[in-house]
């Protein structure tokens, strides 16, 4: 019984992880516009959930420049945005 216990906590220490896992989803969306002068995006997006956000089209920071680079207009990505500092950043972003 003991260890019918031990094993019942240890399973739900694994669904609060995939619950913090789900919260990192990536979202997916459509780069429109890219302003490498001040490190902006412009994405028209799908649901973030993790943010309860609807779809629409809006402007994120991006936490790293470089994620900008050999990224064009047009291209459909999957990101990660978070708030950072108070400002709706791209985290993570993949072509
Ligand atoms: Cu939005």
């Amino acid at each position: 019984m003991k260890r019918l216990l031990t094993l019942s906590a240890a399973l739900a220490m694994t669904a609060g992880l995939a619950l913090a896992e789900g919260a990192h989803v990536m979202s997916s969306g459509t780069v429109t516009k890219i302003d490498t002068k001040w490190n902006k995006i412009t994405i028209d997006h799908g649901p973030l959930e993790n943010l309860d956000m609807p779809a629409m089209k809006m402007v994120f920071d991006v936490a790293n420049p470089a994620m900008l680079d050999g990224l064009s207009e047009g291209a459909a990505i999957s990101f990660v945005a978070d708030r950072v500092n108070g400002k709706l950043t791209v985290t993570e972003l993949t072509k």
